[in-house]
């Protein structure tokens, strides 16, 4: 029997995925309007500036039992003192978990139940995070160079963006003396 190639790539240093079945999408400052706190200085920025991309290799989107992979490029920045972020979503389909792995820079993972706790993870090289079904989940980067962060999660999760973009999450990651609170 002959080897397959399986027609996708992964570097694991910059965590790029490339070949068959593999997405990509962009989130620039205009698809950010309400998330950031400081709105003013967010009116005064060009809506144009890109905040992040993920690459997605989807083999089986929507299918129960099937996992979806991905690398997020979180590009360092600012509005007013909240550094960039991702919008952040609970999953549609609530229990499903997933796993966050840090591959270059560093940043926060903000974590938020459904009552409104939330916790906020250091994301670095390296660094491993489970995130539970039930679970708000956001990335920031907090440094003035990319984070790049992995990503594995149940092809039929799916994205409940509304009620972080009615509600908001609970707590903010700003800087303050040069670095990184949560407020
Ligand atoms: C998908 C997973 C990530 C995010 C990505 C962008 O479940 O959590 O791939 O989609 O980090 O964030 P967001 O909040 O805009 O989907
Ligand atoms: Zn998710």
């Amino acid at each position: 029997m002959k080897l397959m190639e399986t027609g996708v790539l992964y570097n694991p240093q910059s965590g790029k995925v490339s070949g068959k079945n593999v997405s990509k999408s962009s989130r620039q400052l205009k698809h950010m309007e309400g998330y950031y706190e400081d709105t003013e200085a967010f009116r005064s920025m060009d809506p144009e500036t890109p905040v992040y991309e993920v690459l997605m290799h989807a083999q089986e989107e929507g299918n129960e039992g099937g996992l979806l992979f991905g690398t997020s490029y979180l590009f360092p920045g600012k509005v007013g003192n909240e550094y960039f972020m991702t919008k952040g979503h609970f999953h549609e389909i609530k229990n499903r978990a997933e796993y966050y792995w840090g591959i270059q820079g560093e940043g926060a993972l903000v974590l938020m139940d459904e009552k409104g706790e939330a916790k906020v993870e250091k994301v670095t090289q390296g660094s491993l995070h489970y995130i539970p079904g039930h679970i708000a989940h956001r990335l920031v980067n907090t440094s003035d160079s990319m984070l790049v962060v992995g990503a594995c999660w149940p092809s039929d999760a799916g994205h409940d963006y509304g009620t972080i973009e009615e509600n908001g999450f609970s707590v903010r990651v700003k800087e303050e003396d040069g670095k990184p609170v949560v407020k």
